[in-house]
């Protein structure tokens, strides 16, 4: 258990823990000479059972106050000292505030100096702490008169803390591994020191760490908890690590640097949180009011933005968003304070909710919605209460990460909601097993209903198909939610087309008949040049109309490709003119090549060597500088080589006729009967 002093200067907190445990941790030269506390001090005391108290006192002095934040955070049990000559003061208030807005739900209160106070002036201090502590988590703590000057009720507040640490549950090392950092220092021969409270999970001798927010990586050769040396250090004890790596040099960390498991190193500089704003303010809270935001160790400016229009009044609670002057390293559900930005007063303090909020759309009612299920803070009802609700989806990735979950602890959240797991290019995206039913629904009623009412078409483009569902998810996402259903075969996929399986594009038995006469005028060895559609047309004793009409509905179904007006390669020549570009490009020292060696390679003048350069020009699949061109890896895939031929008659092949969505991502469709707009030169 770590024990917190909290009170007034010169209430008498540095001498009793000194008188309770033996230490002084007044260590400054200042601090003897002024007789004041300035710094955090550290002092630890063995209970009876074994196990060690961790004691941090902090200094009272208005000016310091920022150190006590940084003492108080992670502490388990405040000891509230007031000076019974004095009673209640302001920073015995102000302390008060900090630790109840850090969460410190439990605690006594040691009325020192009892030597100096008796009888009806005692009374009177006694009234003044009930009425201090009214209203607080504190309200029902036992105040215990001592003194160090005659040793009375020192035993008894001894006790009372072993007692208090008895019934402290054993810190269960919940979650990753996090350590605040309060002092950074170097031993000779030893090296680079961190001490710090352990906020979550646990370490070993031998882990790796990221000291974040700056990002350096560490090895920690060797461990004290609780000032004793060992191999594990764990949640809600004080400990030393010793760190070691490259980069790691005497001031490679610092106080509000938090050490921890490399796998959560993402800090923030914009959280949405809860504000609790202090009865005792004067004023409101406005838009962009600047204050000083104190998290663990750590103290930074920052600017609070309101969602309502209203200002936030003293003694409420809203939801707002904290704009930081640079980053820190946070976890969801940690808290903070903010005090005025000249480091006078506390203004409030609350808890962190979202740690990458947006910074537009802020404000909508489905933003607010959706905080309101981030302020829950179980994760698992949080989690739930966020997928029931629009956008219906959750990067569980970065939901774990950012509350700290140990890989157990995120299995076990996604088996007791039955989480449906959908892998993103970059980490995990969950639906609830409702909104997965819903969207395979929804998604194969449209594919329907798109099939019956283009029966000519080999399948719906994956984005038009993403825009049109709900919920919808982010196209990486929704990508790999396809590929799920294309595996257990709820649907078919054709490049960047989607179809039910049981659907093929049909032609009539008249078309069907001329296409079995056109194909081969388009294939063999005038493939690079194919005769256009009047010669096709002259070639068959056909109308120029009929033959236009079919090679637009072949383009269509992706059997060919019109490279310019009129002129239909079939769709493996194209994949083969491809793969000639790619050989050229990798034969080049730079990877680039001319319109003159691609034509050589065809062998079809060079105007129609153009119009096919122009065409994956449009494409996306040749990047053109002047008159030199390279390959565009990304798009490649657009003119796969086919290894189904399908130029039979038929059409009715188990294999594929989908052609690629060119522009995926931009809505562009073939419309059923009319031109296909892929096609035409700009
Ligand atoms: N008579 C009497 N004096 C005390 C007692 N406890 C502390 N003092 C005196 O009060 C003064 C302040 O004590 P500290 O323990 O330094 O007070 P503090 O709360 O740590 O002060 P800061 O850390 O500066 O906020 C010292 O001169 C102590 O000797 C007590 O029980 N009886
Ligand atoms: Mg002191």
């Amino acid at each position: 258990m770590i024990i917190g002093t909290a009170g007034h200067i010169d209430h008498g907190k540095t001498s009793l823990v000194h008188a309770l445990t033996g230490v002084d941790t007044d260590r400054l030269k200042e601090e003897k000479a002024r007789g004041i506390s300035i710094d955090l001090g550290f002092a630890y005391l063995p209970a009876p059972d074994g196990s060690i108290l961790g004691f941090v006192d902090v200094p009272g002095h208005e000016k310091f106050v920022h150190n006590m934040v940084a003492g108080a955070t992670g502490v388990d049990f405040v000891l509230l000292v007031v000076a019974a000559d004095d009673g209640p003061m302001p920073q015995t208030f102000e302390h008060l505030a900090i630790v109840e807005l850090l969460g410190v739900k439990r605690g006594v209160v040691a009325l020192t100096k009892a030597d100096l106070a008796a009888g009806a002036a005692r009374e009177e201090v006694y009234r003044a702490i009930h009425r201090a502590l009214a209203r607080t988590t504190l309200a029902a703590a036992e105040i215990i008169p001592v003194s160090t000057a005659t040793g009375e009720g020192i035993d008894a507040l001894r006790e009372h803390v072993f007692d208090a640490a008895r019934r402290t549950d054993r810190h269960s090392a919940r979650g990753r591994f996090r350590l605040a950092v309060d002092r950074s220092f170097s031993l000779p021969g030893i090296g680079a020191v961190v001490t710090g409270t352990v906020l979550s999970g646990s370490v070993e001798v031998g882990n790796r760490v990221t000291i974040s927010p700056r990002g350096v990586v560490a090895r920690v050769r060797s461990i004290h908890a609780q000032n004793r040396v060992t191999t594990t250090g764990r949640s809600g004890e004080r400990c030393a690590l010793n760190l070691a790596g490259e980069g790691v040099s005497k001031d490679a960390a610092a106080r509000g640097d938090i050490v921890l498991d490399p796998s959560l190193h993402a800090p923030t500089d914009r959280i949405d949180a809860t504000l609790s704003v202090l009865a005792g303010e004067k004023k409101p809270i406005g838009q962009w009011t600047p204050v000083r935001l104190h998290h663990a160790a750590a103290e930074v400016g920052a600017h609070v933005v309101l969602f309502a229009d209203q200002p936030v009044e003293p003694g409420s609670e809203a939801f707002v968003q904290l704009v930081l002057e640079r980053t820190i390293a946070a976890a969801v559900g940690d808290r903070f304070i903010l005090r005025h930005p000249s480091g006078q007063r506390t203004i409030g303090g609350g808890r962190f909710l979202d740690l990458r909020p947006p910074a537009r759309k802020r404000r909508t009612p489905e933003r607010l919605g959706q905080l309101a299920a981030c302020a829950l803070e179980d994760p698992a009802e949080s989690l739930a209460t966020l997928l029931a609700r629009a956008p219906y989806f959750v990067d569980f990735s970065a939901f774990a990460r950012d509350r700290a979950l140990t890989n157990g602890e995120s299995e076990q959240l996604a088996r007791e909601l039955a989480l449906v797991q959908i892998a993103a290019p970059v980490g995990v995206i969950v639906v609830s097993e409702l909104t997965s039913k819903r969207l395979k629904e929804n998604l194969l009623v449209a594919l329907a209903a798109f099939h019956a009412d283009n029966p000519d078409l080999p399948g719906l483009g994956m984005e038009r198909l993403r825009l049109q569902l709900e919920p919808r998810l982010p196209a990486p996402a929704f990508a790999a939610h396809l590929r799920g259903l294309a595996q257990a075969e709820a649907v078919a996929l054709d490049g960047a087309w989607v179809r039910l399986p049981h659907h093929s594009v049909k032609l009539t038995s008249g078309d069907e008949r001329a296409w079995a006469r056109v194909w081969p005028l388009l294939a063999g060895d005038c493939r690079f040049r194919p005769p256009r559609v009047r010669d096709v047309a002259a070639l068959l004793s056909a109308s120029e109309a009929d033959v236009r009409r079919l090679m637009k509905l072949t383009a269509r179904m992706g059997k060919v490709y019109e490279i310019a007006h009129d002129h239909f390669f079939l769709r493996e020549t194209v994949a083969e003119m491809a793969a000639i570009m790619r050989d050229l490009a990798n034969a080049a020292a730079d990877g680039q090549f001319t319109a003159s060696e691609f034509r050589d390679r065809l062998d079809n003048g060079r105007k129609v060597a153009i119009q096919v350069l122009e065409f994956f020009d449009r494409h996306g699949v040749t990047l053109r500088r002047g008159d030199r061109r390279r390959m565009n890896k990304h798009q490649l895939d657009l003119f796969r080589t086919s290894t189904e031929a399908d130029h039979s008659p038929s059409g009715r092949e188990a294999s594929p006729v989908g052609r690629p969505d060119f522009k995926s991502g931009r809505g562009r469709e073939p419309v059923s009967g009319g031109f296909d707009s892929h096609s035409l030169p700009p």
